[in-house]
């Protein structure tokens, strides 16, 4: 198999964390959906990242879709999704919260970045502004850290990468978003996750 991104996206970084804790051996080209764009479209056309080739020469998109993919071709003893239901939904519900917070996370920084300064929306930056900060108020208010140091179970779990892979893009492009809307705990959980060798 073959990833396809860069590490600074948070969608690529949740799917090659995902690959490592699912013990896959798979190779990374390191291709940016701005820098790279003739070798990004000869990949994928529609030029996003991360894109999954699969040893079959099949290009799956989206990280959801291709976390689904390697859900169900792992060995099931790496399963990141619990086949408890109750586990199981609380983390869908903690990673919606995620992936949410990273779309908003990336539009925030896009904006800053991206859009010519005359073209500034304000209206938008308030509207992304105040989701960002709904969401990292709500997910302090569900997370909890167990005995482990895991939210769902006594080992990583997809819910835990999402979550941290979320807050280390937030850190490092928005500072300012995370010194002042991330919360203690969310900062720990995140170093926490952060200093183990998966990441
Ligand atoms: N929902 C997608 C989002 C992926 C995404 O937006 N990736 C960005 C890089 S961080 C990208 O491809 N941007 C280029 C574009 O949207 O045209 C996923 O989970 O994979």
């Amino acid at each position: 198999m073959k990833l396809i991104g860069m590490l600074d996206s948070p969608y690529v970084r949740r799917v090659a964390i995902s690959l490592k804790a699912m013990n896959f051996s798979f190779e990374h080209e390191e291709l940016s959906v701005f820098n790279d764009i003739e070798k990004m479209k000869v990949v994928n056309p529609l030029m996003k990242a991360p894109s999954l080739m699969t040893d079959e020469g099949i290009l799956l998109i989206d990280s959801t879709l291709i976390l689904e993919y390697l859900d169900r071709k792992c060995n099931e003893n790496y399963s990141l999704l619990s086949k408890n239901m109750e586990q199981f939904t609380k983390s869908q519900y903690l990673i919606g919260i995620a992936l949410t917070l990273c779309d908003k996370a990336v539009q925030l920084f896009m904006e800053y970045n991206r859009r010519p300064p005359e073209k500034f929306y304000q209206e938008w930056v308030d509207r992304i502004n105040e989701q960002l900060q709904a969401g990292l108020s709500l997910l302090d208010q569900q997370v909890i850290i167990n005995d482990a140091g895991y939210l769902i179970d006594n080992r990583i779990m997809q819910a835990d990468i999402s979550i941290a892979v979320m807050l280390k893009y937030i850190e490092k492009k928005l500072s300012s978003i995370y010194n002042n809307y991330v919360s203690k705990k969310l900062k720990v959980f995140s170093s926490a996750m952060e200093s183990t060798s998966l990441f």
